[in-house]
């Protein structure tokens, strides 16, 4: 048997594996936003480009004398993230030409730039009822000394009518492990919805049971009497059932979040209360629109909103606009440095990953300050009014 190390490389091997070191290594700025509130960075973090030669092409110019991409990678995007020996851990939503979504961690010492696929891509520990697709994985240091990896596990709708070869059953998949090498699989989420995406668990125990945020809604891609950030119970994550489901965070008539929301990655506690990053879709003439926007909860009560600013926090910009299902920016994964340097890894467009950083300090200032939607025209011309007047003498 010949192996690649004996046998001849493929054509333009060389050049090949340049052009993706020169891409990994390339270093990421910062671009200042006019608002103050966070920076954007010049690069996307991760795209497809950036998935390992080995994992696409033949490297042996016996099999592969053209020296063909033989494995295509569509899309790499919609990372879960956690801060893992002093690395900045991505578990990166790999999307492949053939539409399946599998996860792959990507690693970096700073988290603006340098982002690097472990060797392999991830394989996923299946149940008895395999999943289909598996994607959007948010990852949570739980105070139980476990990290749990919570993520959408679609399968094909086994109701769904012969004529329709779409129709689809999204619920939370759940592993989770100790050293990020080694991962147990867990039964699928049990709750009363059909339907269950944008699911990821608070990282302490409340009452002794898990906390865990869901988002039930009664189609594949229509919310129907279902939407909105729920917040439930579990008592054993070995049987994930959830109890006293409430909505926390509503879908709401002429917002950012009118057609349905989605909580981002697990909250942050600050000292004010807890931060969350989600997202809010829209419908408009040219499609959804998905942006991300902020809100916090009460210390004491999580299911008690504090403080939601009004509008978008993050929009796709002129470049992020474009991609795969454009107009989406979508976040599943954040981290805070124990300096308050918050580091939001979002998504735009189905496509690519980016970076934006901010602070707790600057975050918290945001959610408390940011006047209310306050759901009417006028009275967004009010909260204008108020400013004016609060600057009489300032200006
Ligand atoms: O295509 C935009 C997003 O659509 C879904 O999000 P939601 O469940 O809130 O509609 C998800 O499939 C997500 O992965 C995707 O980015």
């Amino acid at each position: 048997m010949i192996t690649v190390n004996s046998a001849k490389k493929i054509k333009n091997y060389n050049a090949l594996m340049e052009n993706h070191k020169t891409l990994i290594q390339k270093r990421n700025m910062p671009i200042s936003e006019g608002n103050r509130i966070y920076n954007r960075y010049e690069n996307p973090i991760i795209t497809a480009a950036h998935t390992p030669i080995h994992w696409r092409y033949d490297l042996s110019h016996q099999t592969n004398p053209h020296g063909l991409e033989r494995i295509g990678i569509n899309a790499a995007f919609n990372a879960g993230a956690i801060k893992w020996q002093g690395k900045y851990l991505l578990m990166v939503r790999v999307e492949g030409n053939d539409r399946k979504s599998f996860f792959a961690f990507a690693q970096s010492d700073n988290g603006l730039d340098n982002f690097k696929f472990w060797d392999k891509p991830f394989l996923l520990p299946q149940n008895a009822n395999p999943d289909i697709n598996a994607y959007d994985m948010r990852l949570v240091r739980h105070e139980d000394g476990f990290i749990y990896g919570i993520f959408c596990s679609e399968r094909k709708d086994p109701n769904a009518l012969k004529t329709d070869t779409s129709a689809a059953i999204a619920n939370a998949g759940i592993i989770r492990s100790k050293d990020l090498q080694n991962w147990e699989r867990l039964p699928d989420l049990i709750s009363n919805s059909k339907q269950q995406r944008n699911v990821t668990l608070h990282p302490e125990f409340v009452n002794g049971k898990y906390a865990i945020y869901t988002r039930p809604q009664d189609g594949f891609i229509e919310t129907g009497s279902g939407g909105g950030i729920g917040l439930g119970f579990i008592e054993k994550m070995t049987y994930p059932k959830v109890k006293d489901e409430v909505i926390i965070n509503n879908k709401q008539y002429h917002t950012v979040y009118e057609l349905k929301n989605g909580q981002g990655p697990s909250p942050l506690k600050t000292k004010e209360g807890w931060l969350h990053l989600a997202h809010g879709v829209r419908n408009t003439a040219a499609g959804l629109r998905y942006v991300l926007y902020m809100f916090m909860t009460d210390l004491n009560d999580i299911t008690k909103v504090i403080h939601q600013p009004g509008g978008y926090f993050m929009a796709p910009n002129d470049t992020e606009i474009y991609g795969d299902v454009g107009n989406v920016l979508f976040c599943n994964g954040w981290i805070a440095n124990e300096d308050g340097k918050v580091f939001i890894y979002y998504a735009s467009s189905d496509t690519r990953m980016h970076v934006a950083t901010s602070t707790i300090d600057i975050l918290v200032d945001y959610c408390k300050n940011t006047p209310q939607d306050k759901l009417s025209t006028n009275g967004s011309v009010e909260n204008i009014l108020t400013l004016i007047e609060k600057n009489k003498g300032l200006y």
